[in-house]
């Protein structure tokens, strides 16, 4: 084992000597290792990504409140992540301009990348619905906004519109029908942002990266046991969850599918998460549950505005693998939103149907 994972192990209170320190997981933002020790206790490290999150103190405390506040009032233990902090009290330890947490591994639990049964989706759905629920009557203002305006949709067009009226890369006169399709819903992407500030949605604690590969499963029972990827927790709208889940699982084909007619929005799998999203949260007020299908359309216009946005900056924000990565990105959500629009009765109709099942 490398010794600078045996300084940094060191600086933690942890059962046995470690023997193993290995990457691990598939996350895309931060750098994940896997620690084992000569006692058989597993462990997770993780090196912040302190390029995209600049306040990692700030960041950290989020995470420290929120599990701390879970840790209280769930039955299993392994259903809230576990910070574990250094000797000197600190939830992160600093070495060689490098930050560093340590979590307990959830022992007996599976991580998805992508659903391999409908009931696995399902499954998600309840999971980040009853995180949700759980935290209802934490106090939102106590947490920080580890990256500012994440979700503020009004933001996400003004630096869209600067962008294109720099171009810095040239690339805006390729794609002005992507460019037309975004200019032409404005108004409607500030709604949610409006219906914020108005009060008319309430302020939810929130998870803002609701993929399936963050929330783990437990192995044996295959149900949602533990949220994970605190990253983002800020203050927000729990539309901002519902709808990030939509564009992401709800989807017949990858983000980044150059092959359009294969992307859509699958109704069946819409009905599938509202079902699980509601059964767990049953707390959500009847203007949240209204707007459910305008979460999903906001977040996944929201989505394709920044991939455009960093198309057209010369690619600085999101990784890319190929040339034109970020327009194909931006596509398959300008295609999903379309796809939402058609189904937009049908989408309203499967919320009211989900809603009156559920109460
Ligand atoms: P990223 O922000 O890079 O996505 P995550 O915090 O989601 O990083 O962690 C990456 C992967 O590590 C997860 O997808 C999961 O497989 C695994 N992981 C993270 N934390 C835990 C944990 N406490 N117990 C078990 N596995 C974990
Ligand atoms: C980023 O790293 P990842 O893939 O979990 C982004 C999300 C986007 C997503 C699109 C901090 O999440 O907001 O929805 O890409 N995370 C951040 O795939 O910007
Ligand atoms: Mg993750």
């Amino acid at each position: 084992m490398e010794e600078k994972y045996m300084h940094i192990l060191s600086q933690f209170p942890i059962a046995g000597n470690p023997v193993s320190c290995q990457r691990y997981g598939q996350g895309h933002i931060n750098e994940t290792y896997l620690v084992v020790t000569d006692c058989a206790h597993r462990y997770i490290l993780q090196r912040i990504n302190d390029h995209i999150f600049k306040d990692v103190a700030g960041l950290m405390a989020n995470i420290v409140l929120v599990t701390e506040y879970l840790r209280r009032i769930v039955d299993d233990p392994r259903e809230t992540m576990t910070v574990i902090h250094t000797h000197e009290g600190k939830p992160y330890y600093c070495y060689s301009a490098g930050y560093y947490r340590l979590y307990d591994f959830v022992e007996g639990s599976l991580c998805l990348q992508a659903a391999e049964t409908e009931e696995d989706f399902y499954q998600s759905a309840v999971g980040f619905g009853r995180f949700q629920q759980l935290l209802r009557d934490f106090p939102a203002h106590q947490l920080t906004e580890p990256i500012a305006n994440f979700h503020n949709t009004i933001d996400r067009y003004r630096i869209f519109k600067e962008v294109l009226d720099r171009d810095p890369m040239g690339r805006a006169k390729d794609v002005r029908q992507e460019i037309d399709f975004v200019l032409s819903r404005e108004e409607e992407a500030g709604q949610l942002h409006r219906m914020r500030m108005d009060g008319t949605l309430p302020l939810r604690v929130t998870h803002n990266d609701t993929k399936l590969n963050n929330v783990l499963l437990d192995e044996q029972t295959r149900k949602a046991l533990c949220v994970i990827d605190l990253d983002t927790i800020m203050p927000g709208l729990s539309l901002y969850d519902f709808g990030d889940s939509i564009r992401f699982g709800a989807a017949t084909a990858a983000e980044d599918e150059k092959d359009l007619s294969k992307v859509g929005m699958s109704l069946e799998l819409f009905r599938t998460y509202t079902r699980g999203f509601l059964s767990a949260c049953p707390g959500l007020t009847d203007a949240e549950v209204a707007h459910l299908p305008l979460g999903a359309k906001t977040m996944t216009l929201e989505c394709g505005v920044r991939f455009l946005t960093d198309y057209l900056d010369g690619d600085h924000y999101f990784a890319v693998h190929r040339e034109g990565h970020n327009l194909d990105r931006a596509r398959t959500q300008f295609k999903l939103v379309q796809d939402m629009e058609e189904k937009w009765e049908q989408m309203q109709a499967v919320v009211r149907e989900e809603r009156a099942h559920s109460s």
